[in-house]
C-alpha cells in the first residue's frame, strides 16, 4: 500500500495511527501542502478534493477520506480491530471520530485558514476566536461524549478509531492555539495514547517529510 500525505496533516496522522495499530507496512509519498502539491494535476487525479490523505491499495485502488480509509483497513485487515466489539460501542466510536473529522478539523484546515486571513480579512485575534468557536466548540462536545463512553481510551479500554481521530485533532488544536485547558478527559486520553508505540510511530515529527517545509 502507498499513503499519500503530509507530516503535519491531522487527517493523514489518523490514517498513520490506524496503519500502525494494525501493524501494516506501507510506502509513504509526501504531498507538500505548503508548496500546493495537493493541487498538482497528478495528485488531483487521485483526489479531486485536493486534500490529503489518499491511500493506494495493493490492488491499485485509490481511497480518499480518512474515515473511509480507516473503515477499509478494518475490513481488509480485521485483526487487530480498531472498532469496539459491540454495535453500540462501534456507533459511539464512529460518532466521536465523525465529530472530530467533520465538525472540528474542517474549520481549521489550511485552505480555510488561508481564506479567512487572505480573503475575508480576519486578523490573528479574529482567527483565534474562530478556531476556539468552531473546532474548540466541537472538541467541547467530544469532551462531554467521552465522559459517558471512556475507559482508558475514548470508548472503553481499547484503542479505537475515535482515538485515531482524537490525538491528531488535539495536536492541531495546540498548534493553532485552541484553548484546550478545560478538556481534562480528552487530555488524559491523549497523554495515554501518546505513550503507545503505534502513536509514537505515527507522530508527525517522526515522518520523513517532517523537516522538508
Ligand atoms: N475529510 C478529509 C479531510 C482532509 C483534509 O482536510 N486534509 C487537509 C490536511 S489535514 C489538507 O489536505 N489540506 C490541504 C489544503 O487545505 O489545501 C479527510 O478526512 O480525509
Amino acid at each position: 500500500m502507498k499513503l499519500f500525505g503530509y507530516w503535519r496533516s491531522s487527517a493523514t496522522y489518523r490514517v498513520r495511527i490506524a496503519l500502525a495499530l494494525k501493524g501494516l507496512d506501507y510506502e509513504y509519498e509526501p504531498i507538500n501542502l505548503l508548496k500546493g502539491e495537493q493541487r498538482s494535476e497528478a495528485y488531483l487525479a487521485k483526489n479531486p478534493l485536493a486534500l490529503v490523505p489518499a491511500l493506494e491499495t495493493e490492488d491499485g485502488a485509490i481511497i480518499v477520506q480518512s474515515l473511509a480509509i480507516m473503515e477499509y483497513l478494518e475490513e481488509a485487515f480485521p485483526s487487530p480491530s480498531i472498532f469496539p466489539t459491540d454495535a453500540i460501542g462501534r456507533a459511539k466510536a464512529r460518532t466521536i471520530a465523525t465529530t472530530l473529522a467533520s465538525e472540528a478539523q474542517p474549520f481549521m484546515n489550511l485552505r480555510i485558514q488561508n481564506y479567512l486571513k487572505n480573503e475575508a480579512g480576519l486578523d490573528e485575534a479574529a482567527l483565534k476566536q474562530w478556531l476556539n468557536q468552531w473546532p474548540g466548540g466541537a472538541m467541547a462536545a467530544v469532551e462531554k461524549m467521552v465522559a459517558e463512553t471512556r475507559g482508558d481510551f475514548c470508548v472503553g479500554d481499547t484503542l479505537t478509531v475515535a482515538d485515531c481521530c482524537l490525538v491528531p485533532q488535539w495536536f492541531a488544536a495546540i498548534r493553532f492555539g485552541v484553548d484546550v485547558s478545560g478538556f481534562t478527559q480528552l487530555n488524559e486520553i491523549y497523554e495515554r495514547c501518546l505513550k503507545h508505540p503505534a502513536f509514537e510511530k505515527a507522530h508527525p515529527l517522526k515522518q520523513p517529510d517532517a523537516v522538508s517545509t
